[in-house]
């Protein structure tokens, strides 16, 4: 990269300016899984030239993560904030164990729910698992504090949570970076296996170790820079972090104000001075009271927004609102195009014919839960990715069998990869008694965040060829023998046959409706294309491809 490039000023969003941030620290790997607001920090990671990888899931991203950091490199594991959900489990012992490398885990919220099933806030992630958090507001904070996360990690030996939310994400803001790290250290395991081995004569002391650093982390961040006073009119003190700082910022210019960077541990006592420092002091955040229920805590006397403003994204407007307590009911957005499968889905043909024959459709997150909507209005539950399977298997045990007869389990490729596999191991291991059938749509891709590929297309995060999970070879190896797969075309009877046949049947069925997205279809052909004329340009026998036998 030429040098001119590294420091001129340019517009980015912030998902681009953690990924610039990730490559200027000499970060080796960055490891995750699709959702919005966090998809592009990988692709644009990885276009850079960044060593970047797709994973089943979270959990997974961040496990390979936890291994590059415990070998010494620089590592990011980026993902949605349900997607913590899922990777919960090593988040909260990664903290224990603490780290080699720096590790990074961004966690892109989505308040205002614009593309999610549900609008947590996962600040409270970082004090239930012990977590450093950095909220940057904007591209240059994403930027800045990216690469201070990455040096706060080794210097505390901690993993950090990088959380961002879907505006600070997506908007685009100037961004001056910083010539890239000169000093990054060689991967190299050290042995130390009371610091990473979890048993509980290691994890007693581990946490106390914890305690110990997240005390120390919140001393020192009370001189942090990562935290800014900015001063102002005496009456009117505003504790902001993240977006909420640029929307506080532009609704009251003239209060004062205490910008938090560091938002866990707090810095106690710099938030008591500027509390005591003005006539009245309010917390503006969005999502959840977070902040103020911590300063509170501290037996500070603060104001924080009414719980209307509790939902859905603020915005300069909505500041203003909660600056005056007004709490009258707030004008409806205008209504938006309804969304809906794109004409020629392959989704559709299965939506129609599950509709046609009256099933009960136990749904998953993709496209397809677009089957929801009219004309089909053929999903009847959707909680969470990879639920399909499980959700569906408790209604059949419980519901007699003349209602149960019509279940059916539908999930997509990239979310049977990401969570459904261990629910077809449930379908196997514990049967209803009159059988499942379980609807495979695979598309070829990771179609609702924008075409990613995923363990089953055969290509990976740049849609270079590799190792391809075989759906219908992995379900025979688990021992389900009823496989079936299709092309759901539109009009054709023989999925309904199909279907039909297989509810009859009392066994354990998995049909396959294999037709790519539409919209990734004529993509798909280029990568095979080009990925073929590669292998044949350094395939190393005598032959073309062509010619071989
Ligand atoms: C835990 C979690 N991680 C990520 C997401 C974001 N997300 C929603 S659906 C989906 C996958 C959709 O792909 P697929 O199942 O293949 O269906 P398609 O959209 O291609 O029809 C992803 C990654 C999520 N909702 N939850
Ligand atoms: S993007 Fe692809 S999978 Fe999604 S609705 Fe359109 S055609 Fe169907």
């Amino acid at each position: 990269m030429p040098a001119t490039e590294n420091t001129q000023r340019i517009l980015i969003s912030g998902d681009e300016a953690v990924s610039l941030a990730a490559l200027h620290s000499g970060v080796a790997l960055g490891a995750g899984y699709p959702g919005t607001p966090s998809t592009e920090i990988l692709e644009t990671f990885a276009e850079r030239g960044g060593r970047a990888q797709w994973c089943p899931n979270e959990k997974v991203a961040l496990e390979v993560a936890i291994g590059a950091s415990f070998a010494g490199a620089r590592a990011i594991a980026t993902m949605k904030h349900v997607g913590l959900n899922v990777a919960a489990d090593p988040l909260f012992t990664v903290a224990y164990t603490g780290v080699s490398g720096a590790l990074i885990i961004i966690s892109a919220d989505d308040p205002g729910l614009a593309s999610s099933q549900n609008e947590q806030d996962n600040r409270r992630y970082a004090v239930a698992a012990g977590v450093p958090m950095f909220e940057p507001a904007d591209s240059q904070e994403a930027y800045d504090f990216l690469r201070e996360a990455v040096a706060f990690s080794e210097k505390w030996k901690t993993p950090v949570l990088f959380r961002v939310t879907t505006r600070v994400c997506h908007a685009k803001t100037l961004v001056t970076p910083r010539p890239p790290d000169p000093a990054v250290p060689a991967p190299a395991y050290t042995k130390d296996i009371r610091s990473r081995v979890m048993v509980p004569a290691f994890a007693k002391p581990a946490h106390l170790r914890l305690r110990k650093t997240l005390a120390d982390i919140a001393a020192w961040n009370n001189t942090s820079a990562l935290n800014r006073l900015i001063p102002g009119g005496k009456s009117l003190g505003i504790i902001a972090s993240g977006i909420a700082f640029a929307h506080a910022r532009e609704a009251a210019p003239s209060a004062s104000f205490l910008k938090l960077g560091l938002t866990h541990p707090l810095p106690e006592q710099l938030i008591t001075d500027f509390v005591k420092s003005v006539d009245r002091a309010i917390v503006i955040e969005e999502g959840d009271p977070f902040l103020a229920d911590a300063i509170r805590a501290l037996g500070l006397n603060v104001e924080s927004k009414p719980p209307m403003f509790r939902f859905g994204e603020l915005n300069v407007n909505r500041v203003r609102r909660i600056l005056a307590n007004d709490t009258s009911p707030e004008p409806l957005p205008p209504p938006g195009k309804p969304p809906g499968l794109c004409e020629g889905c392959g989704h559709r043909a299965v939506f129609e014919t599950l509709r046609d024959l009256g099933c009960v459709v136990s749904g998953d997150i993709g496209c397809y839960t677009l089957g929801v909507l009219p004309p089909f209005g053929a999903v009847d539950t959707c909680v969470c990715m990879g639920a399909s399977i499980g959700v569906a298997l408790g209604m059949r045990h419980v519901l007699p069998p003349e209602k149960s007869a019509k279940i059916v389990s539908v999930i997509g490729d990239s979310t049977f990869m990401h969570s459904g596999l261990t629910g077809l191991v449930e379908m196997i291991y514990n049967p209803p008694q009159n059988g499942h059938t379980v609807i495979i749509l695979d598309n070829s891709t990771t179609a609702m965040t924008g075409h990613q590929e995923n363990p089953g297309t055969g290509r990976n995060l740049l849609h270079d060829p590799t190792g391809r999970v075989v759906f219908e070879n992995l379900i025979r190896g688990l021992g389900i023998n009823d496989v079936h797969i299709i092309d759901p075309r539109p009009g054709d009877p023989a999925l309904g046959e199909l279907i039909t046949s297989c509810l009859g049947n009392g066994r354990l069925n998995v049909i396959i409706a294999r037709r790519p997205c539409i919209l990734a279809a004529a993509r798909i052909r280029e990568y095979d294309r080009r990925n073929a004329a590669r292998a044949a340009a350094t395939c190393p026998c005598e032959h073309t491809p062509d010619t071989q036998p």
